[in-house]
């Protein structure tokens, strides 16, 4: 074969390979059942039933006629958490009136520390709109599943732990479902606006 003949070989394959890859890719995405979509908005969120910073039960249907804002992280977190939450309550307080038809919770990943006093207690450096949530292991797992949430404890020297945990901060609307991902990295009146639109 002459080198442009070989050459030319080599790009028809390329080519050839792409497009069967290609089609590989469309066929896992569309999978053997096409008209179930890939990602249902329905499966992050749901019921819960858990204690606020007070002590007292709160459940998702106190939340019913709210939009609001749901992350999960623990008290004792150095770095995400208290931006997090400084963030929030920046956009809460850009929501002026209105912040008070809507709502954030802070789940707790840590409820071994994170009792209704300590969440009290630190909460109480953010703004009030923010709702400290926790209650027993079991009953957490089950809301950290529920929101896709990952979280595991991580042994510090000198037997103390920290917590690795997601960081997503997610946006449900007033029925409680799930709408999308809410974004910190903005101005805190440009992510007060997006809460705004689900009132
Ligand atoms: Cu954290």
């Amino acid at each position: 074969m002459t080198p442009q003949a070989t050459r030319l070989w080599l790009v028809l394959g390329a080519f050839l390979a792409g497009l069967a890859l290609c089609f590989g890719v469309i066929a896992l995405i569309a999978g053997p059942r096409s008209s179930t979509p890939v990602f249902q908005a329905a499966q992050v969120g749901g019921p819960f039933r858990l204690l606020d910073q007070d002590g007292k039960p709160i459940t998702d249907q106190d939340l019913k006629g709210k939009p609001f804002l749901v992350f999960f992280g623990f008290t004792r977190c150095p770095d995400v958490c208290p931006t997090t939450l400084f963030d929030v309550s920046e956009v809460m307080r850009s929501l002026g009136p209105d912040a008070d038809r809507t709502a954030a919770l802070f789940v707790t990943v840590d409820p071994e520390r994170d009792t209704a006093a300590a969440l009290k207690d630190y909460l109480a450096s953010f703004d009030p709109h923010v709702h400290g949530l926790t209650g027993d292991p079991a009953a957490l797992a089950a809301v950290a599943k529920a929101y896709r949430v990952y979280y595991k404890k991580v042994p510090l020297d000198g037997g103390d732990y920290t917590m690795d945990h997601t960081a997503i901060v997610y946006l449900m609307d007033k029925e409680g479902r799930f709408v999308s991902p809410f974004s910190l990295k903005r101005k805190p009146e440009v992510a007060a606006a997006e809460l705004r639109k689900y009132l």
